[in-house]
């Protein structure tokens, strides 16, 4: 890892002209994408591809009495119709999930949610198979239902899970953090205490693009092949592998161009087994793909954390302890997609950016009737669950004090001097420097301004109050290291695997795999800066297991914190052996010779003018290597990251709220975000945009909702509202540059801070505008009845 020049410069990289570190390089992708050429799973077609259509539960909670498949084998181009009792001759009717359950593919007995997957037929054609699982009869003994977590834990709930030997209720386990003795003493003690009870509802991804596969079993090589919607292609056929009994190098999985991921496609899915099994009995290509309602129904959710917060503090504002309970939902299956032995996630990190000297926390998972998921959507591990409370919190105590809820933040912040700081909760931030950040998103949304706006408003009584919301977020993404951090057991590191061609253009292979971030830029963007080569003569491959070198993947930002500092490494051992082929070529010591990273030449020490550049280097190595070294020119890293990156931001939203509708106006919407050194500012500007129209959706419109008998009634785009252009506002974006320390190029992620970061200060804006007639707390999504309510029950409503 080591660098001799000291690595890129933040405060002068500019890329050097040549595309690297700091430049807004376009992004080569689009070129593809915009003019329709990309290539998609569902765009995949082969000779004699069969499709494969599930059949689906109707019941939420329900046994399966009987399965008649006459009708529906009968319709012509129908091939097969498979249950569990074929795919258990095979030994696949269940199948393992991230967190160490099981998992039917198809039900085996009992259906635990609506939607899920009973029956598959496939056929000669989509449209036929559709029509063939129409024809599928089931007959179903229908069950009581429990829907939500807190019915889960009554004591006369019905037994969700009866196939498992040594389960007796709904509880799935119970989870804690801190030190709970030290906390409540504080607690005993404080001056002030708040405390909050806040719901975060259970949302979805909805990527535009849903899950599916392309399954084909070569019988000639006895080798399976998967066009998979993966966001995480390595760890996927190691566990396809281990699931299928098929050796791992008889498996390759190809993730394709992926139209969007969100933590959708992290967790595996039993379509994806199923059309693998029929590919494999059938000996032809088997392709399944979700429709929208079937991808929102019942595949990975985010959320669903019952959450109550609590404050201590002094009278003038020092926070001095963090309490908080919560309830989770984590569905039918334990199946979140995190870090094995982080059975909350990264929830635990919710002393968020203060130096608070007492945390404890507690969490209790129960299984309901809906469908499994629980850590997917821009979510960095639930952080963003995380951050919510407690940027939620900070604001309620600061009403509870009457103190700017800028200041008391300014008040509680780690201070920049303190890094690396130590958390009462076990987390190692590597830096930051909070305090920088609040003040330009400060000055940029011209804070005192609304203040005297929001003042007068009141004064006034007029129609529409003017409502300041601040999240002074802190994020953790970049998970390992691989001794914390798994996923089935595999630690969690990366990779980056680069050659340099004879004719100086050079392929870079990392085992992550993007769904829109960009990669095929700002990865390349990485080589080009620590090669001294032009970005344009770069290409990023990923997605293909036969090939790319093996990696955990893209999801918790980790890419640029994990695959980007294997990047980098990979870069400079290129660049420690090319130094050996510039002193052939120049004829100089290897220990004289230097490299210029403004240049991006290699030149003999003292002697400028004698350089060299890395395209005569390359052709140099395969065409007059030096005799000491092997011929070629290229490496491999894998990398182990020492630390996680706390990317960090401060966030400002102003709104009016309508008195007489209930309706919330944008007026202004600041962010400032700090994610170290900053590869691709244009890409950045991308993330942060996407992430803040989804914190948009997430506070004001999105919400999985399911009726008392567990049907999914927020399970379509008619009953599930994603934020379109008209709902979004023009964002004003800033940033500060604190380097993680520990990272080759001093980067920290950035794809999910402002899904992480945005939602509480959009709840807190709207809570400030009625925070004078003594309202605390506005669930989320908050719709124009339900801030309505809030506000006719704080007699503001007009
Ligand atoms: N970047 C940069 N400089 C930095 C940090 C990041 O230029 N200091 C660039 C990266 O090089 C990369 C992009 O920003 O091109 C995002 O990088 P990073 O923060 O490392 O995140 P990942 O690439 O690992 O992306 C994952 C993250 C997650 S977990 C979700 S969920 C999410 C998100 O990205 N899903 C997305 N953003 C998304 N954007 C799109 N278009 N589609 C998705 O599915
Ligand atoms: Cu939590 S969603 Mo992203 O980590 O793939």
């Amino acid at each position: 890892q080591h660098d001799d020049d000291g690595g890129p410069d933040p405060e002068k990289h500019c890329g050097h002209g040549r595309g690297g570190m700091g430049e807004e390089v376009k992004r080569k992708e689009d070129k593809r994408f915009i003019t329709g050429r990309g290539n998609y799973v569902d765009d995949i077609k082969k000779p004699g591809m069969l499709h494969c259509e599930i059949v689906r539960s109707p019941h939420a909670h329900a046994r399966v009495e009987d399965i008649d498949k006459s009708r529906a084998l009968d319709l012509d181009g129908v091939v097969a119709v498979l249950t569990a009792e074929d795919l258990a001759a095979h030994e696949l009717a269940t199948m393992p999930t991230l967190m160490d359950d099981t998992q039917d593919v198809l039900v085996n007995d009992k259906v635990k949610f609506q939607s899920q997957e009973v029956a598959a037929v496939i056929a000669t054609d989509r449209y036929v198979a559709k029509d063939g699982a129409e024809k599928v009869e089931v007959d179903y003994e229908v069950l009581d239902p429990v829907v939500t977590a807190e019915e889960a834990l009554e004591a006369d709930a019905p037994l969700i899970r009866d196939e498992l030997e040594d389960q007796e209720d709904n509880h799935i386990f119970d989870w804690d953090v801190g030190d709970k003795e030290a906390t409540d003493e504080v607690f005993e003690e404080a001056d002030v205490t708040v405390e909050e009870q806040m719901e975060y509802q259970r949302l979805h991804p909805a990527p535009i693009e849903t899950c599916g596969c392309v399954a084909d079993w070569d019988p000639g090589k006895d080798k399976i092949t998967v066009h998979l919607t993966s966001q995480a292609p390595h760890a996927h056929r190691t566990l396809f592998s281990q699931v299928s009994g098929i050796p791992e190098h008889k498996v390759r999985i190809v993730s394709p161009d992926v139209g969007g991921g969100f933590g959708n496609k992290v967790p595996i899915y039993p379509g994806y087994v199923v059309a693998a099994a029929a590919s494999v009995v059938l000996e032809q290509p088997v392709k399944w793909m979700e429709e929208r309602s079937e991808n929102i129904q019942t595949t990975g959710f985010a959320r669903d954390y019952d959450m109550t917060g609590e404050l201590a503090a002094t009278e003038d504002g020092i926070i001095k302890g963090v309490r908080t309970d919560v309830l989770a939902n984590h569905g039918a299956y334990n199946a979140v997609a995190q870090p094995s032995k982080f059975p909350a996630g990264f929830f635990n990190i919710f002393t968020g950016s203060y130096d608070i000297e007492a945390a404890y926390g507690s969490l209790t998972a129960a299984f309901t009737n809906t469908a499994p998921g629980g850590v997917a959507y821009r979510c960095s591990f639930r952080v963003t669950e995380a951050v919510y409370l407690i940027e939620r919190m900070v604001k309620v105590l600061a009403q509870e004090l009457d103190m700017d809820p800028a200041e008391i933040r300014r008040k509680n912040f780690i201070p920049a001097d303190a890094f690396p700081y130590e958390s009462a909760t076990g987390w190692n931030y590597d830096s930051g420097d909070y305090e920088k950040a609040l003040d330009k998103a400060l000055e940029m949304a011209d804070y005192d301004h609304y203040r005297e706006e929001q003042r007068r408003r009141i004064e006034e009584d007029a129609d529409k109050l003017i409502g300041i919301g601040i999240s002074s977020f802190t994020e953790v993404v970049g998970a390992g290291p691989g001794k914390s951090c798994d996923i089935a057991g595999i630690e969690m590191f990366d990779s980056a695997d680069i050659r340099v061609n004879p004719t100086g253009n050079a392929v870079l292979r990392v085992g992550v795999q993007t769904q829109g971030q960009g990669h095929e830029t700002t990865f390349a963007q990485i080589v080009a800066e620590e090669l001294g080569m032009d970005v344009e003569n770069i290409s990023v491959e990923h997605g293909d297991t036969d090939t790319d070198p093996y990696g955990l993947g893209t999801y918790g930002s980790r890419s640029t914190p994990v695959a980007g500092a294997a990047t980098a490494v990979a870069a400079r051992k290129v660049r420690e052996k090319a130094k050996s082929i510039a002193a052939n070529e120049l004829e100089a010591a290897e220990e004289d010779i230097e490299w210029d990273r403004e240049s991006g030449e290699f030149h003999v020490a003292g002697a400028p003018d004698r350089s060299i550049t890395i395209t005569e280097i390359a052709a140099g190595a395969y065409m007059n290597h030096p005799t000491s070294e092997e011929p070629g020119l290229e490496a491999v890293n894998y990398y182990d990251p020492p630390e996680m990156t706390y990317p960090f931001g401060s966030y400002i939203v102003i709104v009016e709220v309508d008195r007489e509708t209930g309706e919330v106006d944008f007026e202004k919407f600041v962010a400032v975000d700090d994610c170290g050194n900053r590869i691709n500012p244009m890409v950045i500007e991308g993330q942060i945009h996407g992430g803040l129209a989804q914190g948009i959706g997430t506070a004001m419109m999105e919400h999985v909702t399911y009726d008392e008998n567990g049907n999914c009634t927020g399970g379509d785009f008619m009953n599930y509202l994603l934020p379109t252009a008209n709902e979004i506002p023009n964002f004003e974006t800033g940033y500060t540059v604190t380097p993680s320390p520990h990272h080759p190029i001093g980067a920290k992620g950035v794809g999910e801070s402002p899904t992480v970061g945005s939602p509480p200060a959009i709840v807190n804006a709207v809570v400030d505008a009625m925070a004078h007639a003594g309202t605390t707390h506005v669930e989320m999504p908050m719709t124009p009845d339900r801030v309505w309510e809030a506000l006719d029950e704080a007699g503001l409503a007009h």
